[in-house]
């Protein structure tokens, strides 16, 4: 901000502020001024503490992003009070610099919350037991500082579900000296992940002493809890449950939900592992069975798994407006492909900021210009529009569709300037979106395979372009069906081929 003078007044001492909109405590609200808009801009903050007049700032520069402030009074406050993301995908883990990144990227979204998880850590999963190196610590520690500088709370996770035996003291001495590692670099936010490990107890011992997976695991939850809470008060602890996805009123989650105490938070994934729709009738359910509100880890944009071939570029959709009223808040997971996770994250930052007044497809499209550069957003849009297919949806490529449709109608109308205007436009946009893909930049190593389809998804789409004006040409078809069928050979994941058989297949045709 050029000539501007911000003025930061800490109103309240006891560092909360009611929001009336949300009806709760927060120290995140914010109200402020715009005294003179244009040149010699005056803006007056007024909030809580640093963390509120650090999201006040983010907005001001957001909003300056689309233009001049005017004058008068803004008033904020978030939806969800925890809203962040976590690092909880099986694949390559990130690096220390793309996690420094994405934090700092992320906080600018005013999230608040980070979980370290990545489920190939191996000191987080398999070597449990093992303490980091001090390279590895040190690593961990900067990230932690890194977070309290951008009021991020950031979650240090372990996962010994593989190969803990719940009756062993020794098991649980380890556990508690890596905790006790990790606080003593300053982490005071814990998480305890029993995630994705076998449904029945492995060991006779663990089996004579608790019956059923679910008493082990509440007895080793209270264990851990009154272990922390002795050495810090102030610990918090994230559990994720065997059992963290269905209606919420299933008997292991219902019974380790009661058994637990409740500032102990939940981990849900909602109805699925990776949900299309999150309600907060679901919400509620969970609620009334566990006694915890459901804290969603959100499994979108993860593409691990049997998502593999799949890159989720698309915005958050199908999660109700009003649920940051029933949940205690949403951790979305990420993708490995680090630069790529940005764009769906930053579209779930809007959403958790403000979810009753979320619109999908604006967030999208200014997520894409910020992380893409606004020169490069209109036609890489044509690219995302393709990477669209998740559990969020199956619908792929709405805008290449639509083409379709308008070349057929202009066709029909034999109006060849629109025709041309139509196929050029397109291949205009294709081509210099190709262009940016084959820069040497992280998103664009990141997206490698998802080019290469896509530039035969161009290659494609131009031969059927010229077909839909040309429907006699019956060398030309086959020349296509036998582009097609190669086109699918390659398992990356872009436009359904379904689309380019049912042009070829006269649906789009107008009669
Ligand atoms: O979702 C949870 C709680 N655990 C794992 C994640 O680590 C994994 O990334 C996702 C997506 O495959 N599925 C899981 O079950």
């Amino acid at each position: 901000m050029d000539n501007a003078s911000v003025e930061v007044l800490y109103s309240n001492t006891e560092q909360v502020c009611y929001d009336e909109k949300n009806r709760r405590y927060t120290d995140e609200m914010y109200r402020f001024s715009v005294l003179e808009a244009g040149e010699g801009l005056h803006v007056k903050i007024r909030c809580a503490g640093e963390k509120a007049a650090f999201y006040a700032l983010c907005e001001i520069n957001e909003r300056l992003r689309d233009g001049p402030l005017s004058a008068g009074e803004y008033v904020n406050a978030p939806a969800f009070a925890v809203r962040g993301y976590i690092e909880g995908f099986y694949g390559t883990p990130w690096t220390h610099d793309q996690r420094l990144n994405m934090m700092l990227c992320m906080a600018k979204h005013r999230m608040n919350t980070v979980y370290y998880a990545p489920k190939d850590d191996i000191y987080h999963r398999e070597k449990w037991r093992d303490l980091y190196p001090a390279e590895e610590l040190e690593k961990l520690r900067e990230l932690l500082g890194t977070a309290r500088s951008c009021h991020m709370d950031l979650y240090w996770c372990l996962a010994p579900g593989l190969s803990i035996r719940y009756t062993s003291p020794a098991d649980f001495s380890a556990l508690l000296a890596k905790y006790e590692q990790l606080y003593s670099a300053g982490f005071r936010r814990f998480g305890l992940l029993l995630d994705d490990i076998g449904e029945t107890l492995a060991y006779s011992e663990d089996a004579e002493a608790y019956a059923e997976p679910v008493n082990a695991h509440i007895d080793l939850i209270c264990r851990v809890y009154d272990a922390l809470k002795k050495k810090d008060p102030g610990i918090r602890l994230t559990v994720c449950p065997t059992q963290y996805n269905g209606r919420g009123d299933e008997y292991y989650i219902s019974k380790l939900g009661q058994n637990i105490p409740p500032e102990v938070s939940l981990f849900w994934t909602g109805r699925d592992i990776c949900s299309r729709e999150i309600g907060f009738t679901e919400a509620l359910k969970f609620t009334e069975c566990t006694c915890h509100r459901p804290l969603y880890w959100d499994n979108y944009p993860v593409n691990d798994e049997a998502m593999l071939h799949e890159m989720h570029l698309g915005p958050l959709i199908g999660r109700d407006k009003e649920l940051h009223r029933f949940a205690g808040g949403l951790i979305s997971n990420c993708m490995q492909y680090a630069e790529c996770s940005k764009i769906p994250l930053i579209t779930v930052a809007d959403y958790l900021w403000n979810g009753p007044r979320y619109d999908p497809e604006s967030a999208w499209k200014k997520a894409v210009a910020e992380v893409v550069g606004d020169q490069n957003a209109a036609s890489f849009l044509l690219f995302a529009d393709q990477l669209r297919t998740s559990c969020l949806r199956d619908e792929n490529a709405p805008e290449l569709a639509a083409l379709f449709h308008e070349l057929e109608r202009a066709c029909a109308s034999g109006d060849a300037e629109q025709i041309d205007m139509k196929k050029s436009g397109y291949l205009l946009r294709a081509r210099e979106c190709l262009l940016f893909l084959e820069r040497d930049l992280p998103i664009c190593r990141e997206l490698a395979r998802w080019t290469k389809k896509f530039r035969f998804s161009v290659q494609i789409t131009e031969k059927l372009l010229g077909w839909i004006c040309d429907k006699q040409n019956t060398a030309l078809k086959n020349e296509i069906e036998a582009l097609i069928e190669a086109y699918e050979r390659d398992p990356a994941v872009c436009v359904n081929a379904m689309l380019f058989r049912e042009v070829l297949l006269n649906r789009f045709a107008v009669n």
